[in-house]
């Protein structure tokens, strides 16, 4: 797990994140469409949007982001106890969605990137490191249920 400091940086950079949570989660979607082209596959919903405009003017994918990170909001607001918020998800997308572990891990990257962009002098090597960390283990965490949902990520 992390420290109460490391904690402390998480939740306080996620502080700033929530008051646009809508604006941060659209642009983290929007990344990860386009760096990583084949995460967008797993989408009907958007299999129709092609270019960077229609993406951006998409409200469902502005809503798709905002539900993505309120629920990672509330699992790094839980802390080391994410357990009851992560079983749930980590079910669906181990037995619905079938998300490999890989673009768990392409989307922890992104958020860190629009955040240190968003956020330039709020956002520090410390902030950083934390968030890093605490995505690492809402990774991991996810990556053990997968398993127990008898999928290999
Ligand atoms: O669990 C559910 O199915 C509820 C909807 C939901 C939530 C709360 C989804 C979700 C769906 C269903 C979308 C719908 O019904 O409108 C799908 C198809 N996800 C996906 C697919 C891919 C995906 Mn995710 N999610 N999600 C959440 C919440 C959180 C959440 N999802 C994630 C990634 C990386 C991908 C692959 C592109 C993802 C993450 C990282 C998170 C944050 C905890």
């Amino acid at each position: 797990g992390l420290s109460d400091d490391e904690w402390h940086h998480v939740l306080g950079i996620w502080a700033k994140v929530e008051p646009d949570l809508s604006a941060h989660g659209q642009e983290v979607i929007i990344r990860l469409f386009q760096v990583h082209p084949e995460t967008q596959e797993r989408f009907a919903k958007f299999k129709n949007l092609k270019t960077i405009d229609e993406l951006r003017s998409s409200e469902e994918v502005k809503k798709h982001g905002t539900t993505v990170l309120t629920a990672l909001g509330r699992i790094l607001k839980l802390k080391n106890n994410h357990e009851p918020e992560l079983k749930p998800l980590a079910e669906s997308h181990a037995t619905k969605h079938k998300i490999p572990v890989k673009y768990l891990e392409f989307i922890c990257e992104i958020i860190v990137k629009v955040i240190a962009e968003k956020h330039p002098s709020d956002f520090g090597a410390d902030s950083q490191a934390a968030m890093r960390k605490a995505l690492e283990l809402f990774r991991n965490d996810m990556a053990s249920k997968y398993k127990e949902f008898g999928f290999q990520g």
